[in-house]
């Protein structure tokens, strides 16, 4: 047996139901079914291509995959429901059959629905139920999952409301209140997960901002609260920037992965649930590292308590 064979298991940073759990931060990899998504638009247009994605991403270390059928990508304009149901629910249908964990990455109520039914898990609506007003009530009667993700309106003109006072203290109130409404309207707090929103209404300085307080946004109090919670840096433009050669040029986003990794084990070391990637092997590996040294510091903590409690209960005898 090697040394690490015998560590003992972490807690799960959260267990939601119906969704797999690990003594980690999960992994959840990355199909936009979309022509034209920032990251990888129209690479897996065609449904089987799509489905294979999906499978390489499980077998390279991703625990669920995320399907979306919607650009949010800055400036995107909004496609019809038909569309959007056409684009995914052949590679809904085909993951789900291959034995796939499925999480929709949907603002439509109609394809939370449609995609629940097919046998996804989890809806990721970027809208946080905002887009939608029958989002909520789908979510509440299916007792699934559900990505509350801080959004201030649709990609078309969110840059023009990335105004914050304190973007951290902003955020946090604005989750608080959305996750205050979903569950009034009958969502268990058991089923929300929560994201910040990186790149979503915010500039560069306030996506830097919230990864530094990571620890801190899924701690919203009331019931549930620490929320599990989701981090989805993957390709965004504000690391290309960071990354900018020379000539100023941000990176491309191709070009962001190892940058990727970093934020991945960052989150994971804040405490994140789960980390939303395009590329999952080194994703994977970052988050068993993180976890492999959460759990030595659990095991020198306990050390030192144990060695403690000795040292009290001697005192106490001489006594
Ligand atoms: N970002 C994108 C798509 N879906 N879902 C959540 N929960 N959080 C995000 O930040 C998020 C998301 C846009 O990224 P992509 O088009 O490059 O996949």
């Amino acid at each position: 047996m090697t040394d690490d064979a015998g560590a003992q298991a972490a807690p799960a940073p959260g267990r939601l139901p119906g969704l797999p759990s690990a003594p980690r931060c999960l992994v959840m990899g990355v199909v936009n079914v979309t022509p034209d998504s920032f990251s990888d638009g129209g690479s897996w247009l065609d449904p089987d291509a799509a489905v294979a994605r999906g499978a390489a991403l499980v077998a390279s270390g991703a625990d669920l995959v995320d399907v979306g059928g919607e650009s949010t990508r800055p400036g995107a304009q909004r496609i019809p429901a038909g569309e959007e149901l056409r684009r995914v629910m052949p590679v809904i249908t085909g993951l789900v059959t291959a034995g796939i964990s499925v999480s929709v990455d949907t603002m439509r109520a109609e394809v939370a629905e449609q995609a629940l039914r097919a046998g996804a898990r989890m809806v990721n609506d970027v809208s946080g139920g905002l887009a939608d007003p029958d989002m909520v009530a789908v979510i509440a009667a299916a007792g699934v999952p559900y990505v509350i993700n801080h959004w201030r309106g649709h990609s078309a003109d969110m840059y023009g409301k990335a105004v914050y006072d304190d973007v951290v203290a902003d955020v946090r109130a604005e989750l608080s209140l959305r996750v205050h409404d979903v569950i009034a309207d009958g969502v268990d707090p058991g089923q929300i997960i929560v994201d910040p929103g990186l790149g979503f209404a915010k500039l560069a300085r306030h996506n830097w901002a919230l990864i530094a307080s990571l620890g801190d946004i899924p701690v919203l109090g009331g019931p549930g609260s620490p929320f599990p919670l989701l981090f989805a840096a993957s390709r965004k433009r504000f690391i290309g920037r960071l990354l900018a050669g020379p000539d100023g040029e941000p990176r491309p986003f191709t070009e962001s992965d190892d940058a990727t990794v970093a934020l991945t084990a960052l989150a994971a070391a804040a405490g994140a649930w789960c980390v939303r990637v395009h590329e999952v092997p080194a994703n994977a590996d970052a988050v068993r590292v993180v976890a492999r040294v959460q759990q030595a510091a659990r095991d020198q903590q306990a050390q030192r308590d144990q060695a403690a409690q000795r040292d009290h209960a001697a005192g106490s005898g001489s006594q």
